[in-house]
């Protein structure tokens, strides 16, 4: 069975602790490759090569650090088919999402901030004819990425890329769950003439190897994507550090359904938002809340839309939920079905494993599930499921709807469904969320900020935002 191997100093590696951990593959619940079991001597190897690195790359001129990356892009695009097969069977996610969403929007990441950094302007001052100020906008030095198992290679491009485009270089640690992609990837860097160090991908589980990046001295900022327990984990060693930290965490977002909706494009829309990728994207509306009137309605042809969607083998055409990432995040999920009744909910469909017939009947299948009976303030619509598992409750006024949406701890995403252009704006302006969408979903303009508010996550990825995370500004002031 393959190995796979650290990308360091240029190099594709063995860990130094020359041991390795099982990699899964989540439909057949069968271990069919191996990792690196790094260390923090691994990091400190790749530290040292991205500190070797930084003096070249940050002062290679932006056409042609902007040219290598653009090259990247084109290999990934090359390598579609090929990098969409790893990310289904390291991740567990129809190969048709793979092909249609993750690997292309990993190469729309990387061509997005590769010409982004070609047009980064900064700003200067006149103070009334007595001085000029102008700011500056360095590269910080060598970061640090760490990211989820949930869209493998879109979220570790989405981090990396900002960062090599604005100058640093980076120590990159992908989830134990799904390394393949990150392997796969630096592969394609070595092809595409990448500088030696400039970027450096550490394989390994996140209590070492992520424990070890965050705390590193030479490491000057955290870029991080996961849950809030870890996002906790990692600010607290950061912040003594005055480090500068990007902590993109969970979510339990609304989406908010009024009377008035144009009913088949929410109802098609609200499937996607809920289930797509298993509902294992931060940005999925797992909290549905319907306006009394058409509560009904809406509740009986999602529950008959939802019981249509094939759950099965993720290489199959016709498989619109794969399986879940890991036995254990199986039985997480099935503990919330199970907390759901606990707390007094009626499982209208769903509500369990699956086993899919054939190669993958051992795999980590759960039906899509709809609950409903249940109160905003209990714990199924309060916390993070992270799987195909979604609550419908009626709200009575527009205030009962903005109130139920803001209940929770997280502030990531919110959807709004209205066809009244001046209750869309009212509503979207009193959610407490990063993001909103009005009449669609997964939507985004990559020069947009994103990110969440409350324990959601703290700053912003994404467009400029990111760029200016990876630099540092310097004010200087001129007397004339
Ligand atoms: O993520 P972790 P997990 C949510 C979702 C999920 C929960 C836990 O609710 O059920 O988080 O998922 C690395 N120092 N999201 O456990 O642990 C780890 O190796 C440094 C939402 O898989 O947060 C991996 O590379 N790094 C999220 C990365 O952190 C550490 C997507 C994420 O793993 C570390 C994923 C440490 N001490 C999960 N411990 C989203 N917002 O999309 C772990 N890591």
């Amino acid at each position: 069975m393959k190995k796979i191997s650290n990308y360091i100093n240029g190099q594709l590696v063995s860990p130094q602790s020359g041991s390795y951990l099982d990699n899964y593959n989540p439909a057949e619940g069968k271990v069919y490759s191996y990792l690196p079991d790094s260390d923090s001597l691994d990091v400190a190897e790749a530290t040292k090569a991205a500190q070797a690195a930084f003096g070249a790359w940050s002062s290679t001129p932006l056409a042609n650090r902007a040219a290598v990356l653009l090259k990247i892009a084109d290999l990934i695009g090359r390598d579609l088919d090929k990098l969409a097969l790893a990310e289904s069977i390291d991740q567990g996610k129809p190969l048709k999402l793979a092909k249609s969403m993750d690997i292309p929007r990993a190469s729309a990441n990387i061509r997005f901030f590769a010409t982004a950094a070609m047009h980064v302007s900064s700003e200067s001052h006149l103070m009334d004819e007595v001085a000029i100020n102008y700011t500056t906008r360095t590269p910080i030095g060598v970061v640090g990425c760490i990211s989820p198992w949930n869209l493998p290679l879109y979220l570790f491009t989405w981090k990396i890329a900002p960062a090599l485009a604005a100058g640093c270089t980076v120590v990159a640690k992908p989830s134990e769950l799904t390394p393949m992609t990150a392997f796969l990837f630096s592969e394609l860097c070595i092809e595409a003439g990448l500088p030696a160090g400039v970027l450096n991908i550490v394989q390994g589980v996140g209590a070492k190897v992520g424990q070890a990046i965050v705390e590193h001295p030479t490491i000057s900022a955290i870029s991080f994507t996961g849950g809030t327990v870890t996002g906790k984990k990692i600010a607290a060693t950061a912040a003594p550090m005055f480090k500068k930290l990007s902590l993109e965490l969970g979510g339990k977002n609304p989406n908010i359904i009024f009377a008035d909706c144009d009913f088949e494009e929410a109802i098609s829309t609200s499937i996607q938002s809920s289930f797509s990728n298993q509902g294992e994207i931060c940005l999925c509306g797992s909290r549905i809340l319907v306006e009394r009137g058409l509560y009904e309605k809406f509740l009986t042809e999602f529950v008959k839309r939802t019981n249509e969607l094939v759950v099965g083998d993720p290489l199959e055409e016709k498989s619109r939920l794969g399986a879940l990432v890991s036995e254990a995040h199986m039985q997480k999920v099935l503990s919330y079905i199970e907390l759901a009744k606990q707390e007094g909910g009626k499982i209208e469909c769903g509500g369990s494993r699956v086993v899919v017939v054939g190669r993958c009947e051992a795999g980590y299948f759960v039906a899509p599930t709809v609950i409903t009976g249940l109160n905003q303030s209990c714990r199924t619509n309060q916390e993070e499921i992270f799987g195909p598992v979604v609550t419908i409750m009626p709200f009575d006024t527009e205030e009962e709807a903005i109130e139920f949406s803001n209940a929770t701890a997280y502030g990531l995403s919110a959807t709004i469904w209205t066809t009244n252009l001046k209750r869309s704006h009212r509503v979207a302006h009193k959610l407490k969320s990063g993001i909103v969408w009005v009449n669609c979903w997964l939507l985004r303009d990559l020069r947009t900020p994103f990110g969440g508010m409350k324990q959601s996550g703290v700053g912003r990825e994404g467009g400029w935002e990111a760029m200016k995370f990876f630099t540092e500004a310097k004010n200087v002031c001129v007397k004339i």
